[in-house]
């Protein structure tokens, strides 16, 4: 009876029952081993250098997967018959025995291969990097390794070192390198080959999988890691077979990091993939980051680094009428979806056996980089964005600036954001070419509107970017209740204005654009009605200028008169405004007029609690 993929991982459950048997032994003879095992990374690192191996790879966000092998040889048919399942795994679903699967390297001819156009295919939609199937279950080799002759050199007419002509096409269009490769082996002896016709037989194991390991594939491991270049990603597969152990992943994480110590690895190494939630459990060997396969977890995973693997249609191999092509819109909310979530996005490709693309892959990549070449801002080197969940769409963040990614555009031409208005400094529109600014106000709920056209400009996925308020400091409230927002505490928006000091002067200053505005962030525990007094200067012929204060959802409004020089500061009441709920709190200053050169030298507004 097969062993299907979801079954895969029951004999986890099963390894975990006796893992914890053995670990509970384990930990009482040994429990520093166990412990060890599982933190013991040969090359252990500081947050900061492991922050610093991890950073291209969490800053690129969007990769290209190839499943390329012998399997597109057949694409899905064998003997006649269409086979059901995913195409990279026909030798197992069609029960074909070694010596009839190996028949189809004299087959395998890939003469339209041409690895500068599948790197340019990929770095034109925008793709960082490429993870290859170096081998996959069916244990064929698309390199030259001395370890087999079951490889593209010596089993195959073709005789080109594929993975070598990629890492040259690679390292000429700075796209980074990565080799997939199976823990799973169903063509050697030592491994899974002996469980025809049920390769994937997750209850057997083969007395001789260690001899494997040691002769066979960290060998070929050691050829990989060395031959090609530095790599980005070792991305391991296969791991839930019964044979593979805990420590052997352990070990084959150290032995990879050691002959390249910045290499990435997957969590597949070890055995504790929750089935294709792709996270690893508890006291699990994690790797270096999960990989969720077919699905994007629900939320953001802060802290955690993930990426998530998806085929363009229902197979990685290539299957010839395997034509169920997700749409490049559905694929690029999906990277949004992910990136938003802070992940990142390994999508599929499987090409056909002479070496090509399939067209609907190309096109739709073709889509997504379009889209990229206007708004890869808003995906590279962003990370989680603040919101659980947006009725209209995703967010990704940056420091000082929100992606809005509309999905659903506003038709009315306001996009209603659950943020205060007063948080932001500016919004406009990413793809736009002059980014002109968009209108900025709040509902009645004090939530942002962000007045955009009617018509969506990208159908898509239309960006709008918040330039955020620099994070001002908070001021708090001093022990006798008032609050006194000093010039140079204050946040400067606009061309001119700006603080200044010495000279007598510690204030804002050069306020000669009436569009300039300043802004504080304070805080209120004691709550209650204040006065609210300005302090500020103004020479004579100056004067006139009138403004609004606005600070807890109420608005003053001020005339500054003239106090005879610029370094003459007076000190005026404007109004009051009650703070009822204690809280931290924006205090804004915008000019409404402006009939002089400048509106006023501007030293502190002050909140003085009415006792
Ligand atoms: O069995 C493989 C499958 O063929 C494919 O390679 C995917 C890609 O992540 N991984 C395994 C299933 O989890």
């Amino acid at each position: 009876m097969k062993t299907t993929l979801s079954q895969i991982y029951e004999p986890v459950q099963k390894c975990k029952l006796r893992l914890t048997l053995v670990v509970a032994v384990f930990c009482l003879l040994a429990i520093p081993a166990y412990a060890q095992i599982t933190a013991k990374s040969a090359l252990p690192e500081d947050k900061e250098q492991r922050d610093e191996r991890m950073k291209w790879w969490r800053e690129a966000r969007f990769g290209m997967f190839i499943h390329w092998g012998l399997y597109s040889v057949p694409a899905g048919t064998y003997k006649g018959k269409q086979i059901p399942g995913i195409g990279e795994w026909i030798m197992e679903n069609a029960d074909i025995p070694v010596v009839e699967y190996e028949k189809f390297a004299k087959q395998f001819n890939p003469v339209k291969f041409n690895a500068d156009q599948w790197v340019q295919t990929a770095r034109n939609a925008g793709m960082k990097y490429i993870v290859i199937t170096s081998k996959h279950h069916d244990g064929f080799c698309l390199w030259d390794s001395k370890v087999t002759n079951y490889d593209i050199m010596d089993a195959t007419p073709f005789k080109r070192d594929i993975l070598k002509e990629l890492s040259v096409a690679c390292k000429k269009h700075g796209i980074r390198l990565c080799f997939y490769h199976s823990i799973m082996d169903w063509h050697h002896p030592d491994a899974q080959a002996p469980f025809h016709p049920n390769y994937n037989d997750g209850s057997r194991t083969n007395p001789n999988f260690s001899r494997y390991v040691k002769n066979y594939l960290k060998p070929q491991i050691k050829e990989l890691i060395t031959n090609y270049g530095p790599l980005g990603v070792m991305w391991f597969d296969g791991e839930w077979i019964k044979d593979w152990t805990e420590p052997q992943g352990v070990d084959l994480y150290n032995h990879v990091r050691s002959l390249q110590p910045n290499i990435i690895v997957n969590n597949r190494v070890g055995k504790g993939r929750k089935s294709m939630q792709g996270m690893t459990r508890e006291n699990y060997f994690a790797g270096d980051f999960g990989t969720p396969e077919q699905e994007i977890p629900p939320t953001g995973l802060p802290g955690v680094d993930w990426e998530t693997c998806m085929t363009m249609n229902d197979t990685w191999g290539f299957k010839s009428y395997d034509h169920n092509w997700k749409s490049a819109e559905d694929l690029l909310r999906k990277l949004v979806d992910i990136a938003g979530k802070g992940g990142n996005f390994l999508l599929n490709v499987g090409p056909t056996s002479e070496g090509l693309i399939p067209q609907a892959s190309v096109e739709r990549l073709a889509a997504m980089g379009q889209w990229m070449e206007r708004n890869s801002e808003s995906i590279y080197g962003t990370t989680a964005g603040l919101f659980e969940k947006l009725p209209w769409g995703r967010c990704t963040t940056k420091p000082g600036k929100l992606y809005l990614h509309v999905f659903d555009w506003p038709t009315a031409g306001e996009l209603k954001v659950p943020m205060s208005r007063n948080d932001v400094q500016k919004a406009y529109l990413l793809a736009h070419k002059d980014r002109s600014e968009l209108l900025l106000d709040s509902d009645d709920n004090g939530n942002l509107v962000v007045t955009v056209p009617r018509k969506a400009p990208d159908m898509i996925d239309t960006v709008v970017v918040l330039e955020m308020e620099a994070e001002a400091v908070v001021i708090p409230q001093a022990k006798d209740g008032t609050v006194v927002l000093k010039a140079q505490d204050a946040i400067v928006h606009g061309t001119n204005a700006r603080y200044e000091s010495g000279g007598g002067k510690d204030n804002i200053g050069y306020w000669t654009n009436p569009d300039d505005y300043v802004i504080w962030r304070f805080n209120v525990i004691e709550t209650g009605p204040f006065n609210v007094e300005v302090t500020f200067a103004c020479a004579t012929g100056s004067g006139g200028s009138e403004y609004i204060l606005s600070a807890a959802r109420q608005k003053l409004t001020g005339k500054v008169k003239n106090t005879g020089s610029w370094t003459n500061f007076v000190t005026e009441k404007i109004g009051t405004v009650k703070i009822s709920k204690p809280g931290t709190y924006n205090l804004s200053i915008k000019p409404e007029t402006m009939p002089g050169g400048a509106v006023m030298n501007l030293k502190s507004v002050t909140l003085v609690p009415i006792k």
